[in-house]
């Protein structure tokens, strides 16, 4: 399974991936290279099993991690502001800031609503050009598959109405669409990157509160040896990384008790708000390069 990092720049994917990869950031923090990677699924039952039959080969499940570099967008074309990988993983790992860190002050909640309102806008563009090309192909006395149109029509209803297509299994798994590559039909993971200190979830105006990860922690922790890093966790006094859970963005480290599965589990595979949204009325853009600093040491 791939699932891709997204979000709004800044937003801490690249810081995320990193310590989800285990590995030190290449070069500074912020920088906009890509990165793919390959991670076991942590399952203490594939674990159980082995242990008992003592296979030869045992083999967790994997899912590939993608850090797509940030698009080369078009100004006139919405489309291309988002990176094109984004259409061709199964599943998204949506990072919302909840940071200051000199980036300004967070709004996890209205930078939630804007990155769905953009991959809403990207789908209702797909849709509408398939339909566009379809009515021409009908003019020029071609045959159009019925049932294409029929899912598109109905499709561009439930986008106009400002809804992810991702409530209903047609839009998520109709061989005529994978194609498309239409984003809101993506199952989506929400991650709320947290400040340092804080390890409470927030609002984000959803019915579940996302996952929290701290991710700057997490990149420290991932570029420590063994020992350092115990130290340092015994410092803050957390008792788990996000390298112990990798199989996804689990846990907050140092948080509370989960009250659900790590993101591993379909559990965490939250809808997009369904509540109408509107992309005209935003007034400025999310995508404006955003002033960036590196942490203090
Ligand atoms: N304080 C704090 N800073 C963070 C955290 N995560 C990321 N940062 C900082 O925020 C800036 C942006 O982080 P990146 O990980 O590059 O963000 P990104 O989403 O990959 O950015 P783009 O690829 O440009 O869209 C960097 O200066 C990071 O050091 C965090 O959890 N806490
Ligand atoms: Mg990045």
């Amino acid at each position: 399974m791939r699932l891709a990092l997204c979000g709004l720049p800044g937003a801490g994917k690249s810081t995320l991936f990193a310590a989800l990869a285990g590995r030190k950031l290449t070069g500074d923090k912020g920088s906009d290279q890509a990165g793919t990677d390959i991670l076991p699924v942590p399952d203490q039952r594939v674990d159980k099993l082995s242990a008992l039959f003592n296979p030869k080969k045992t083999t967790h499940a994997q899912i590939t991690y993608l850090d797509p570099a940030p698009a080369l967008a078009k100004p006139e074309d919405p489309t291309t502001r988002l990176p094109p990988e984004l259409r061709q993983c199964e599943g998204l790992i949506e990072v919302v800031r909840n940071f200051d860190a000199g980036l300004g002050a967070p709004n996890p909640k209205g930078d939630h609503a804007a990155f769905g309102d953009e991959l809403l806008l990207n789908d209702l563009i797909t849709v509408e050009r398939r339909l566009e090309r379809m009515a021409g192909e009908r003019q020029r006395g071609r045959k159009v598959d019925q049932e294409e149109q029929s899912l598109c029509e109905q499709a561009l209803v439930i986008l106009e109405d400002n809804r992810p297509l991702r409530g209903d299994r047609v839009f998520m798994d109709h061989p005529k669409l994978k194609g498309f590559g239409l984003l809101t039909a993506r199952p989506l993971i929400v991650v709320a990157n947290n400040a340092e200190d804080d390890p409470a979830p927030p609002d984000l105006g959803t019915p579940e509160p996302p996952v929290v990860v701290r991710a700057a922690i997490e990149a420290d922790l991932a570029e420590l040896g063994d020992e350092e890093r115990a130290e340092f966790m015994a410092d803050l006094g957390l008792t788990e990384s996000a390298l112990e859970t990798r199989g996804g963005p689990g846990r907050c480290a140092g948080a509370p008790p989960p009250t659900r599965p790590p993101a591993s589990s379909t559990a965490t595979c939250k809808r997009a708000s369904s509540a109408p949204r509107s992309c005209a009325t935003r007034t400025s853009s999310p995508w404006a390069p955003r002033r960036r600093s590196r942490r203090p040491a």
